[in-house]
């Protein structure tokens, strides 16, 4: 009997500054009984997925720290999950007997805000939560930008790391956004089992440091997902929040990619799109057991440096220094 989720990758269109939760609630409650409707154990909402991607406005009076008066900043946040605004989407599931992933800005009871992931099992209960480990961006106002991405100002880097979660028959792992860009986030969890990462993402087609890179937002969204999948031997969903949101045009291509790095399914439109797929878990160790068998051929007394050190090194040939570093004693 192979072990198959049938998954529902729940693309968002814009959400509007001004947008009620109660609004977005209604557009996710369409999706996920899309999803039941097609038979989904699963549907995946994106990152930062109640409210518009307000990181891309400079919304307190701080200088170096958040200050001033804050109060509609606070309000892109959720102090509680669920909450009443969002418990509706929690009863509709647990009606349903779906799961769900959900991305919100996160402010805790002691102040912390982080860019969280919420992953819901079949019978309604809350599996585990994920916090964003890669903040990109800036911390400071920088008025010159066509829009500000201010993720590193309103949220904090995680201080969980990467997990893995028995749910949905088999290992699930949550990843945000620009983590998909990182080969360390598959790999850690990748060395836990993972047969199945959910990754929600918001990403502008505009990037302010460098714009040559506006052209490749696609190819590179489709590449990090890919190689993440296909080097780990795991599915990989990738759900956008695109479409112009607030002026600001946000890549969609959503998609669902299988652990030999095939895109199986993808998004055709850029608003509010349920793209759905079977996936089978067994797939993954036709990766796991051979090609990338990690206890056979993975050599981390070799790979030291990759957890030691933060920016690159300038290991010079010839050092004997710089030799000893590159193998771990
Ligand atoms: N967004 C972006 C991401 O990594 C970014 C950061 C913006 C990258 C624009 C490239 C271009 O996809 C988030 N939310 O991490």
């Amino acid at each position: 009997m192979t072990r198959s989720v049938r998954v529902g990758a729940a693309q968002l269109g814009p959400i509007a500054r001004a947008d009620s939760r109660e609004s977005v609630v209604e557009r996710l409650l369409v999706l996920l009984r899309d999803g039941a409707a097609s038979g989904c154990d699963l549907v995946v909402f994106p990152e930062l997925a109640l409210t518009t991607f307000f990181p891309r406005w400079y919304l307190d009076e701080g200088d170096v720290e958040i200050a001033g008066d804050t109060t509609e900043l606070d309000s892109y946040y959720e102090t509680e999950m669920p909450g009443p605004l969002t418990q509706p989407l929690f009863d509709e599931a647990r009606r349903l007997g779906i799961g769900f992933c959900l991305g919100y800005a996160e402010l805790t009871p002691d102040g912390h805000r982080y860019n969280t992931y919420v992953l819901v099992d079949g019978g309604g209960d809350i599996v585990g939560h994920y916090r964003k480990v890669h903040i990109p961006g800036h911390e400071m106002h920088e008025p010159e930008r066509q829009f500000q991405h201010l993720e590193r100002r309103y949220f904090e880097e995680s201080p969980e790391g990467f997990h893995v979660h028995k749910a949905f028959d088999g290992i699930v792992g949550m990843a945000i956004c620009n983590d998909r860009r990182w080969p360390e986030t598959y790999r850690v969890m990748g060395l836990q089992g993972v047969e199945m990462i959910l990754i929600g993402y918001n990403t502008p087609l505009h990037y302010a440091p460098d714009p040559s890179q506006n052209p490749l937002q696609a190819f590179h969204n489709h590449l990090v997902m890919q190689a993440g999948a296909y080097q780990n031997g795991t599915w990989v969903i990738g759900v956008a929040k695109g479409g112009v949101e607030e002026g600001v045009e946000s890549l969609a291509q959503t998609a669902i990619i299988a652990p030999s790095g095939q895109v199986v399914a993808q998004a055709a439109t850029i608003g509010d799109e349920l793209v759905v797929a079977s996936c089978d878990l067994d797939m993954c160790e036709k990766y796991k057991k051979t090609l990338f068998d990690f206890d056979r051929y993975r050599r981390p007394e070799m790979y030291g440096l990759i957890a030691k050190t933060g920016g690159p090194r300038a290991l010079v040939e010839g050092d004997p220094d710089a030799l000893k570093e590159q193998h771990d004693e």
